[in-house]
């Protein structure tokens, strides 16, 4: 292979890398839980992803910041619960998962996420 072609191929191999990495390389925070965990709902859940162990109870200390009415309701499919979180103020939700796997909430329109990791 001449010098050129090579260059050109070196280079879009990286460039391809590049883009990959800025589009699925970043690496969403993953809090790992043991018998509490806060998490702060703003514009999202933070932290969105949460690691587990199973047959562990957990409470979740969830506190709503964000006024939007999109995010006043959280709801996990997986343990069968829907709280309504007041603004500004704490609601615990305690679960103890049995599955080991990934689990999802969400708010009541299902349209911002979180996840359960369960180890
Ligand atoms: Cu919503």
């Amino acid at each position: 292979m001449e010098l050129n072609k090579l260059l050109v191929t070196t280079l879009g191999v990286g460039l391809v890398g590049l883009i990959y990495w800025f589009f699925f390389g970043k690496k969403e925070e993953v809090v790992r839980a043991s018998s509490e965990i806060n998490i702060i709902v703003d514009g999202g859940y933070k932290p969105a992803a949460i690691r587990l162990k199973k047959g562990i109870k957990t409470t979740l200390k969830i506190t709503r910041k964000d006024p939007n009415t999109c995010l006043e309701e959280i709801i996990l499919p997986e343990f069968k619960i829907k709280k309504y979180l007041p603004l500004n103020e704490q609601v615990d939700i305690e679960i103890t998962p049995q599955k080991v796997g990934e689990v999802g909430f969400h708010c009541g329109m299902n349209m911002y996420h979180g996840k359960i990791i369960v180890e």
